[in-house]
């Protein structure tokens, strides 16, 4: 027995964005085949098809330890093994952070990167694009048995001095003293850092892809995960034990990490309560098995100030050996059905909108300016062919105004381009002083001069001031590309009005740039480090290293924000004005080739049918084009968004 729900839905997500994928690489291939592709589509589609193609879903299990992560994680997803295949038991067993996906071009491994590394000024990131920095162990996916004998390095630990555990900041006096261990000569520290899975199975080779977390203060000491990765899971599962109830330690780690973390509201969150087949009295029964779980389960949901219908009880044990044995009534009891119907009916859909949302941001601008470009030329077309099958063609004087117009026409068109390219003569200049306001050489001097003066000041208040001082900079830089941002946006509508009054197109709007979201994400992330400092049980003191790190990321994810801010900038200026230079040329094709039909006319011998004919077959290939767009725009699943196009 395996997870069919699961693993039909994942199926369906995947063949549904692979169909996406292949509609947009259809309506790409439409720009280029009718000339209307320039740089700025070009980037936008090739772009939104890498992210596509490189989606994952990414699921996080968060717990304390000992809450049955794991086992939950073999539970749902790996029992069709036949074996425990991520290491559980009693007791701390993952020592550290696991990542499981499937990696399409590097094939089945174990990847496994030194807790030294936290030395090093590399930040997590990094060192996933530097493979030889880990230790690579490859796996047999049709052998679980030599896969569960690798997976064991995810539990390895080993002993080091104090000063060494104290130096990588894993080491916490007080955390000890609870355990009744003070000042030891020894201490035992995780072997690896931090552990990447790739493997041939078929939902992680879908795009799903699981993180699974030590309990051990991993979160507590390794900010990225905290600060970045869990935050851009897509759904985080929190798992609570029946037996232990919602401990002092889980709710800290409920507070800090995961109502934190999860702010955003795309974010999916469960609640697990494993276990359950503890409560089990078999001189109890049913009845009372049943009431004992219900009050579990409401007592939790009181503490952690939630639905009792958010908490999925199941026991993960019975659901692992049920499935394992093809035994349903076991599985039956581990009530694992409703977790698993909720991971793959509410986060997959989840996943789908999000994913539908940024395709309508990226694409759906390109394909209105198509529909509605392609809607023009049809119609003025039209509009021409109809009152032109009114005249006489014999008429040759008729005939003679009637091309001595269009010459006129394009004559004037030809003036109001000139003033549209003085125009964006104008907005080169102002587009120029936006991209330059958020150049990364100003950001980077910025970090750079924060750097310095956080190693000449190895107090952590000072340390903190600097900090702020960095932010207030950041956000002074943000702050003044705004305002240009919204001169930008002046000069742009005006050039828009004058083109439209010029060219009769009513209700063209510019894209606007949003600048003000990396200002919102600035801000996040400054809030973020202050509740990461304020949470952590580590005295800084003693963790010099984790507040490297932390700010280290700190200043990282800062530095991105802006660069997307300029990156996006760049595009915009680019494109802003694309509509416009289409219309131009679509324009001009037109007026050319209705002066071409007018001499064609002229010469002709023909009668006035025939002419009429050779008129209408002008359509032909513009409804062709229109039709295809609409096949397409279908295809795309932006029918709903995109003005009628039939
Ligand atoms: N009775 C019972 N025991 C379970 C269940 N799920 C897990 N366990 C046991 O609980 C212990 C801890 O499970 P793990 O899966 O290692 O827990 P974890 O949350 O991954 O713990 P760390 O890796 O240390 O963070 C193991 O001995 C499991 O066999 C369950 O549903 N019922
Ligand atoms: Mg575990």
């Amino acid at each position: 027995m395996s997870t069919p729900e699961f693993k039909d839905k994942m199926h369906e997500y995947s063949q549904w964005r692979a169909k996406l994928i292949q509609a947009i690489e259809m309506y790409h291939q439409w720009r280029d085949r009718y000339g209307m592709s320039d740089t700025y589509s070009t980037n936008t589609i090739l772009n939104i098809l890498t992210n596509l193609q490189a989606d994952r879903i990414t699921i996080a299990f968060v717990a304390e330890f000992s809450r049955g992560k794991s086992e939950l994680i073999n539970a749902l997803f790996f029992a069709e093994t036949g074996v425990r295949l991520l290491p559980s038991s009693p007791g701390r067993t993952t020592m550290a952070p696991t990542e499981l996906f499937y990696d399409h071009q590097g094939g089945n491994y174990i990847r496994l990167l030194a807790i030294e590394s936290r030395l090093e000024n590399t930040s997590l990131a990094e060192f996933k694009q530097m493979p030889e920095q880990w230790l690579q162990i490859t796996l047999d996916s049709d052998s679980p048995s030599q896969m569960q004998e690798a997976f064991q390095e995810l539990v390895a630990t080993k002993q080091v001095d104090r000063q060494v555990a104290e130096k990588l900041g894993l080491w916490n006096e007080r955390e000890a003293a609870t355990q009744g261990i003070v000042n030891p000569e020894k201490v035992e520290i995780p072997r690896w850092r931090h552990a990447l899975i790739s493997y041939a199975h078929p939902l992680l080779k879908e795009g799903l892809a699981i993180i699974d977390t030590p309990g051990l203060n991993a979160l507590g000491t390794e900010p990225e995960l905290t600060l970045n990765m869990l935050p851009s899971a897509q759904a985080i599962v929190f798992v609570l034990a029946a037996d232990t109830g919602v401990t002092k330690s889980d709710m800290e780690m409920w507070l800090t990490h995961i109502c934190r973390a999860h702010g955003e509201k795309t974010q999916g969150l469960a609640v697990v309560m494993n276990k359950i087949d503890t409560m089990w009295d078999d001189l109890a029964g049913v009845a009372e098995y049943e009431k004992s779980i219900n009050s579990q389960v409401s007592a939790s949901a009181a503490i952690l100030k939630i639905n009792e219908n958010a908490i999925f009880p199941v026991s993960a044990k019975q659901a692992l050996l049920g499935k394992i044995k093809a035994d349903d009534a076991l599985f039956k009891r581990s009530r694992l059905t409703s977790l698993e119907t909720y991971l793959s009916s509410d986060i997959i859909k989840q996943k789908r909108n999000i994913l539908m949302g940024t395709v309508v941001r990226d694409i759906g601008f390109l394909v209105n300016e198509s529909s509605n470009l392609t809607g023009i030329s049809l119609s003025q077309t039209t509009d021409q062919l109809n009152e032109l099958k009114k005249m006489d063609f014999q008429n040759q004087d008729l005939m003679g105004k009637l091309m001595a117009d269009t010459r006129d026409n394009q004559n004037l068109y030809m003036t109001n381009i000139e003033n549209f390219q003085a125009s964006r003569r104008v907005f080169i200049v102002q587009a120029k002083m936006l991209i330059d306001a958020l150049a990364m050489e100003k950001v980077d001097l910025i970090i750079k001069n924060t750097k310095q003066e956080m190693t000449g000041n190895l107090t952590t208040y000072g340390m903190k001031q600097t900090m702020r001082k960095l932010f207030d900079n950041l956000r002074d830089l943000l702050h003044d590309a705004i305002d240009i941002t919204s001169e930008t946006h002046r000069l742009v509508k005006v050039i828009y009005k004058k083109f439209g009054d010029g060219h009769d197109l009513k209700g063209m709007e510019p894209p606007l740039f949003f600048i003000k979201q990396y200002q919102i994400e600035l801000e996040q992330i400054f809030e973020q480090g202050d509740a990461f400092r304020a949470s952590s049980k580590i005295t800084m003191t003693q963790q010099s290293v984790v507040i490297d790190k932390l700010y280290s990321t700190l200043i990282a994810n800062a530095r991105e924000v802006i660069k997307q801010a300029h990156n996006d900038a760049v595009a915009w200026c680019q494109g802003v004005l694309m509509p416009l230079m289409n219309q131009i040329k679509d324009h001009k094709k037109q007026i050319e080739s209705h002066l071409l039909l007018l001499k064609k006319i002229n010469g002709s011998k023909g009668s006035a049918d025939e002419n009429i004919a050779a008129l209408e077959l002008e359509l032909v290939p513009l409804k062709q084009q229109r039709a295809e767009l609409a096949i397409m725009i279908k295809a795309m699943q932006l029918d709903s968004f995109i003005e009628d196009i039939s």
